[in-house]
């Protein structure tokens, strides 16, 4: 049965999160697969694992992915009508080969992996929250490397954050919750068929284990934010949010030159 704005609202509210949502037809889902398949071919796989940021404005279908009615009707319940995208990034776990011994962790060193983190740690926003999308163009699944979650952890603030040590870590800035500041035995992990979406929340702690299948894992990860939310400004870091795009409703605020 489908749910309305207000119980998608309130599931995510006191989740941080919603898993397994249908975005993708069969055909929308293939043709997708085929026009990344085309950018595998030009630039090589090293290239597409993590270096497709913010190829929505030049790319049609893929902003087709970015804007697409069944996507925002989820994101326009959680944050409001006024929604301003952020940022975008395709982020793909491509098989290794499979660990002799199955996941001891001498054989999962130094394969990407992410390490449990909040995304709002990166972001840095004010005024409003930031809500990210990961839409499964292959199955996300345990042993290829599905997201976990931990629920509720969006409800604790920001955590503190410092360099992981361990090798294979493919966030931008190789951030890392400490191991005893996180609950891993509430973990869940978020498994995905291609095609469905899940989302969290700025401040949900998650984090994804290596690929030790023989499949790819590929997802297009979407960062949205309410128009009214503002970046920090941190002169130790300063940021700038060059490809943001109205995706829904009206921008009184301008704290971004969104066009639509
Ligand atoms: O794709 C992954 O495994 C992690 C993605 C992630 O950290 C995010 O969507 O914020």
């Amino acid at each position: 049965m489908k749910q309305d704005a207000a119980e998608i609202r309130a599931q995510y509210e006191q989740q941080g999160y919603l898993s397994a949502i249908p975005i993708l037809s069969p055909e929308e889902l293939q043709q997708s697969r085929d026009a990344f398949a085309e950018l595998e071919r030009k630039h090589g796989e090293d290239y597409t694992a993590y270096s497709l940021h913010n190829i929505h404005k030049d790319n049609d279908w893929v902003m087709a992915l970015a804007k697409h009615p069944r996507l925002l009707e989820v994101v326009t319940a959680v944050l409001g009508p006024d929604v301003i995208l952020l940022d975008s990034r395709f982020i793909c776990k491509y098989p290794v080969g499979k660990p002799e011994s199955n996941g001891s962790s001498d054989k999962m060193e130094g394969l990407p992996f992410v390490a449990w983190h909040q995304d709002m740690t990166y972001w840095g926003f004010d005024g409003g929250p930031v809500l990210s999308v990961w839409l499964a163009l292959d199955d996300s699944l345990e042993d290829n490397g599905a997201l976990q979650v931990i629920p509720g952890s969006h409800q604790s603030g920001l955590l503190p954050h410092h360099q992981s040590k361990r090798a294979g870590n493919m966030l931008s800035v190789n951030q890392e919750i400490p191991e005893e500041l996180v609950q891993s035995e509430k973990a869940l992990l978020c498994p995905l068929q291609a095609g469905q979406m899940s989302v969290h929340d700025g401040l949900l702690v998650h984090a994804s284990d290596p690929n030790t299948s023989n499949r790819r894992r590929c997802g297009y990860v979407i960062r949205y934010v309410p128009t009214c939310a503002y970046p920090i400004q941190d002169p130790e870091r300063p940021r700038s949010f060059p490809d943001t795009v109205l995706v829904s409703g009206f921008d009184k605020y301008n704290h971004f030159s969104s066009k639509l």
